[in-house]
């Protein structure tokens, strides 16, 4: 006979910890871009005062870390010069990190790394997995703080020419392997690695859907994932809207389709919204 009980989901071993966070519950990374070119909140936040009062008011919104960043990703993007880059974000970093923020910096450049460290950011977050700046391996090493190791292909003028994929989970898997490798070798320690699929980085959105479907594949490297889906142009394709600010409820489904198949962290615009569809996702996914 059926029992038509809800049972508690089987407990897979304990709840990695990163950062020092507890990953037995999703966390949310708010986007800050203190840039004038991302591709959703360009300009948003141009002056240093305006950039530190959304990062706190993210915080305010139940954003486990703030996630700064100087130089726009978007596809075909040119490099910003790293001083150009630390001239943005190091006072929004130093002043958010002195009111208790956790504060990680987005950026491919060991300079940028090493200046947000010193100015109180706990987390390095590179969407080049530490590979686009031969500096940053070493640099993450040395001053031992948890690094979000992204895939991609190319840089960001490149990558839409690179989504060539036979399989693309597989070769996504296998790259992020890489990178794990040359992280390791460089002295990095296991526990503080986080990776990321890169989606729309070298990815068109058929083949972030394809990673999204398989992600329990990339969450078997034995690494907690973080998930960057928000506003993104999958979510433009999948849902048919074209304005960025517009896409939140759709960048909220995928969101909660990535932590439902093993992303522990959401980096997201939209934290007061993202926040509570976890909190009533994981009451449900947790209730006896
Ligand atoms: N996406 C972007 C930037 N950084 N970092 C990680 N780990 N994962 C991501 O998916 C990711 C990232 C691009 O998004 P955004 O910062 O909103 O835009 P832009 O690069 O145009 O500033």
């Amino acid at each position: 006979m059926p029992d038509d009980k809800p049972t508690k989901r089987p407990i897979t071993g304990p709840a990695p910890r990163w950062a020092g966070f507890v990953l037995d519950r999703p966390h949310v990374m708010g986007i800050l871009n203190v840039t004038a070119d991302s591709f959703s909140d360009a300009g948003c936040y141009l002056t240093a005062e305006a950039a530190v009062e959304a990062g706190r008011a993210m915080a305010g919104a139940g954003a486990d870390i703030i996630d700064v960043g100087g130089e726009s990703t978007r596809p075909g993007a040119s490099e910003t010069p790293p001083a150009i880059e630390q001239a943005r974000v190091i006072p929004v970093i130093r002043a958010l990190a002195e009111t208790g923020c956790v504060v990680s910096v987005d950026t491919r450049h060991a300079a940028t790394m090493a200046a947000a460290l010193d100015a109180g950011a706990r987390i390095v977050n590179d969407v080049s997995g530490l590979a686009h700046d031969p500096a940053s391996a070493p640099l993450v090493a040395a001053r031992g703080c948890p690094v979000v190791l992204m895939h991609m292909r190319g840089t960001p003028a490149t990558m839409a020419s690179l989504a060539r994929y036979a399989d693309v989970v597989s070769e996504v898997a296998s790259e992020l392997s890489g990178l794990v490798a040359a992280a390791l070798a460089a002295g990095i320690r296991r526990e503080l690695i986080v990776l990321d699929p890169g989606f729309g980085f070298a990815k068109n959105p058929a083949q972030s859907v394809a990673l999204l479907r398989d992600l329990p594949r990339l969450r078997a490297l034995g690494f907690p994932l973080l998930a960057g889906l928000s506003r993104k142009g999958v979510i433009g394709a999948l849902s048919g809207e074209r304005e960025p600010a517009q896409r939140t409820p759709g960048s909220l489904a995928a969101g909660l389709w990535a932590v439902a198949n093993g992303a522990s962290i959401l980096r997201v615009h939209d934290v007061a919204e993202t926040v509570q569809a976890l909190r009533v996702w994981h009451a449900i996914e947790t209730a006896l």
